[in-house]
C-alpha cells in the first residue's frame, strides 16, 4: 500500500519534529522544508535527537520564497501540508516585527498559495497561536473568544489565522488552524521559559552557576506536551471538514509555580536562585492564558495525557544529562 504523505514547514522546529516523529510511526512518508543555513550540522540536532534525521525527505526551501514552496508542493504531492515554520519567539517580534510578519503572517500566504496553485488536494494546517487572545476578553478562551493581539507575532499569526479561513471559505480548501496554547518538552528552544528554566536548574544543580535571571514571574500559561499536541495537529487533517479548534489542557499556571516545580524536582528553593531581571520584562505583556478545550475532546476525541508535573520533570531530568555530557540544543 502507498504510504500516505506528509509536508512539514518548520520540521527542525520542536514541534515539526514531534510531528515527524509521530507521522513515520503511522507509515507516513515525511517530507520536511529546510531552509538553507550556514550551520547546515546542527540544524537537524532536534531530528537526530529523535532518531528520525535519515527518514525524512528534506527539501530546500523558504517561506518568504514562494517559487520554492510551488516547486516543493509540485514534486511531493503531498496528502497533509503542515505549516509549522514561523519566527515563534514573541520577544523577537519587537525587535524584528517586519521579519516577523513577513514569515510568520505572509509565509502562510505563501504556503496557502503554493497549494492553492501547485496542488489543491492537499489538506492544510496552520500553526496558530493562544498568543491571539492577548489581552484577554474571556477568562478562559474557546474558539468563539474575541482576540485582541499583543505583539508584532501575535498580529502576524491573526493575519495568517483568518487566511486560513478565507482560503477555506473562498477556494474551498481543506483548510484547518490549530489555535495551541503553550506547549513544551526537552526540544523548546533555550529562549522560551520553561526551557531556560530546566536548563537553568540543571546548571544549578551541577554546580555550573548560582542564579538564573527572569523577567514577568507573575504571567500565566496553559502549558502542554508539545508530544500530545501533535496529535491534535494530525487529528483535525483527519476529519471530513476543515474547521478550527482550541488546543490546551485547561489549567494555568504561573512562571513562579513552573519554576517551583522545576527546582524542586531537583531538590533545590528556587527563592535561593531566581533574580528578576527588568530587561527580560516585554513591551506589551500577555498577562494569563487558559484554553477551553472541550471542542477538540468532543469532536476530535483529543486530550492532553501529560501533566505539568510530569513535563517539568522530564525537562529537568533531560537537561541534567545534556549539561553532564556538555550537549547543547
Ligand atoms: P520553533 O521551534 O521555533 O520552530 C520554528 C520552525 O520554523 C523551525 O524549523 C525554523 O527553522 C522554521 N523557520 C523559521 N523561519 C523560516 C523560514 N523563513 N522559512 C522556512 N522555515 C522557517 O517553533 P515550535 O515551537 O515548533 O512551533 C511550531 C509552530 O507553532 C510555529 O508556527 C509557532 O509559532 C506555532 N505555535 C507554537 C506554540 C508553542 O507553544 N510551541 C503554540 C502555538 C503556536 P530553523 O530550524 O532553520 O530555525
Ligand atoms: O516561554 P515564552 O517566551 O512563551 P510565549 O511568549 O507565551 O510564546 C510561546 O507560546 C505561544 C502560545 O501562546 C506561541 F504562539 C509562541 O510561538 C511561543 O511558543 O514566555 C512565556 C511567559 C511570558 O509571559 C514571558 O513574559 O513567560 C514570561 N517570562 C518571564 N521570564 C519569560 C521570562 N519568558 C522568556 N522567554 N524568558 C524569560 O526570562
Amino acid at each position: 500500500m502507498h504510504a500516505k504523505c506528509a509536508l512539514i514547514t518548520g520540521v527542525t522546529g520542536q514541534d515539526g519534529a514531534y510531528l515527524a516523529s509521530f507521522l513515520l510511526e503511522r507509515g507516513y512518508e515525511v517530507h520536511g522544508l529546510l531552509r538553507r543555513s550556514a550551520s547546515a550540522d546542527v540544524v537537524d540536532a532536534r531530528l537526530k535527537w529523535l532518531g528520525i534525521a535519515g527518514k525524512i525527505t528534506l527539501h530546500d526551501g523558504n517561506l518568504t520564497d514562494l517559487s520554492s514552496l510551488i516547486r516543493v508542493l509540485g514534486e511531493v504531492r503531498p496528502a497533509e501540508v503542515y505549516n509549522l515554520a514561523a519566527q515563534s519567539f514573541v520577544k523577537s517580534s519587537w525587535q524584528q516585527p517586519l521579519l516577523t510578519g513577513a514569515v510568520t503572517g505572509m509565509g502562510a500566504v505563501n504556503v496557502l498559495e503554493a497549494v492553492r496553485i501547485a496542488y489543491p488536494e492537499a489538506r492544510f494546517y496552520q500553526a496558530s497561536s493562544s498568543e491571539m487572545f492577548g489581552l484577554i476578553q474571556e477568562p478562559i478562551q474557546s474558539e468563539k473568544t474575541p482576540f485582541y493581539p499583543r505583539s508584532p507575532y501575535a498580529a502576524a499569526k491573526l493575519y495568517a489565522h483568518w487566511m486560513t479561513v478565507n482560503y477555506r471559505e473562498s477556494f474551498g480548501l481543506h483548510a484547518s488552524s490549530g489555535i495551541l496554547f503553550n506547549h513544551e518538552s526537552p526540544l523548546r528552544g533555550i529562549e522560551f521559559v520553561t526551557r531556560k528554566i530546566t536548563d537553568g536548574v540543571a546548571r544549578i544543580k551541577l554546580g555550573l552557576s548560582e542564579t538564573l535571571a527572569l523577567g514577568n514571574l507573575d504571567a500565566k500559561r496553559d502549558w502542554g506536551h508539545a508530544r500530545d499536541y501533535v496529535k491534535a495537529m494530525w487529528l483535525m487533517l483527519q476529519q471530513d471538514e476543515p474547521d478550527d479548534y482550541v488546543v490546551a489542557t485547561g489549567r494555568t499556571t504561573s512562571v513562579w509555580e513552573f519554576c517551583e516545580l522545576a527546582f524542586g524536582h531537583a531538590g533545590l528553593r528556587m527563592e535561593d536562585h531566581v533574580v528578576v531581571d527588568e530587561r527580560l520584562l516585554r513591551p506589551a505583556e500577555v498577562d494569563v492564558l487558559h484554553g477551553n478545550p472541550a471542542k477538540a475532546k468532543e469532536k476530535l476525541g483529543w486530550a492532553a495525557e501529560t501533566s505539568l508535573e510530569a513535563l517539568a520533570a522530564e525537562m529537568v531530568e533531560v537537561d541534567l544529562e545534556r549539561q553532564k555530557r556538555h550537549e547543547h540544543l
